[in-house]
């Protein structure tokens, strides 16, 4: 099973996604010629905009944690919309959702935020069980949003890992109209595949991606798009700190040199991957 997934096209895997959110994600990247979510975690909101005006042609993904903005006001989520039709992107609400289904319903749906309204894929911790997704699902479904699991994590000392990360496996195997896939550092397939269905396709959405240092003074750890798109086999490479970090983001030459970097790198592992130059 892994090993037919890792030989398909993006364009090949969208066809056969019946969730709408997977669906377009695939799509874009194929459209977009680009396996690239840019993370953007800035804490003004110009500098959100303008960040993701810049990195916009490059990529087929925003990630955010709106939470960080000081001066967040609805007319930011406005703007974001209007970048994601004008550059052609999705969009990815970084919640980490990790309550009762009960409460992270009302998170979703409500507060300032309102995530479900404008954000095709959000995720969350599986350390609630099932009831997490039984709670985001009521809300997300009807909307045709998707749902991406953290199975595993970037950060030294991770606790995600062996049975955690199986059971995080069987819970989206048990939801998959709604989980689209999980944030990893590998694929999942092959995790209980006694039990898997041998048409299941998650999405592998990877963080703790750089090509220029290996960590963070927090407990980050990065590997190269290769090493993530070819060696482990993911399907979406996300970028932070490593586009607009170091003093990057005031210069926005800089800020897009690093994205078509990122996206040149990511795809040409890819292509590697599905061992055909497009
Ligand atoms: O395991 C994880 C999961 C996530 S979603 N490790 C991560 O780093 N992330 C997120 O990816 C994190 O919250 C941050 O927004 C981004 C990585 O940023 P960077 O600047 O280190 O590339």
């Amino acid at each position: 099973m892994t090993e037919s997934i890792l030989k398909q096209t993006y364009s090949q895997r969208a066809e056969n996604h019946r969730n709408p959110a997977a669906k377009a994600l695939l799509e874009t990247i194929e459209r977009k010629r680009s396996n690239l979510c840019v993370s953007v975690d800035v804490t003004k909101k110009a500098d959100f905009l303008r960040i993701i005006d810049i990195v916009g042609p490059y990529i087929c993904l925003v990630k955010t944690h709106v939470d960080i903005i000081e001066d967040f006001d609805f007319s930011v989520i406005e703007n974001l919309k209007d970048l994601s039709v004008k550059h052609d992107f999705q969009i990815f609400e970084d919640r980490k959702f990790a309550d009762i289904g009960n409460t992270v319903a009302l998170q979703y749906a409500s507060g300032v935020y309102k995530i479900a309204s404008w954000s095709h894929i959000t995720n969350a911790h599986p350390v609630p069980g099932p009831s997490v997704i039984t709670g985001l699902l009521s809300v997300g479904l009807p909307l045709g949003r998707g749902l991406l699991l953290l199975s595993e994590m970037s950060t030294k000392g991770s606790l995600a890992t062996g049975s955690y990360t199986e059971e995080a496996v069987r819970m989206a195997r048990s939801n998959r109209d709604f989980v689209v896939g999980f944030i990893a550092q590998r694929r999942m397939d092959n995790i209980g595949v006694a039990e898997g269905a041998s048409d299941e396709d998650f999405l592998i959405l990877t963080p703790g991606v750089g090509m220029d240092v290996k960590g963070d003074s927090m407990g980050q750890q990065y590997r190269t798009p290769r090493e993530v798109v070819l060696e482990s086999g993911c399907d979406v490479i996300i970028v932070g700190r490593g586009i607009y970090g170091k003093g990057n983001g005031a210069n926005p030459e800089a800020v897009r040199e690093q994205a078509e970097r990122y996206r040149a790198e990511g795809w040409k592992a890819y292509e590697e991957r599905i061992g055909s130059k497009q």
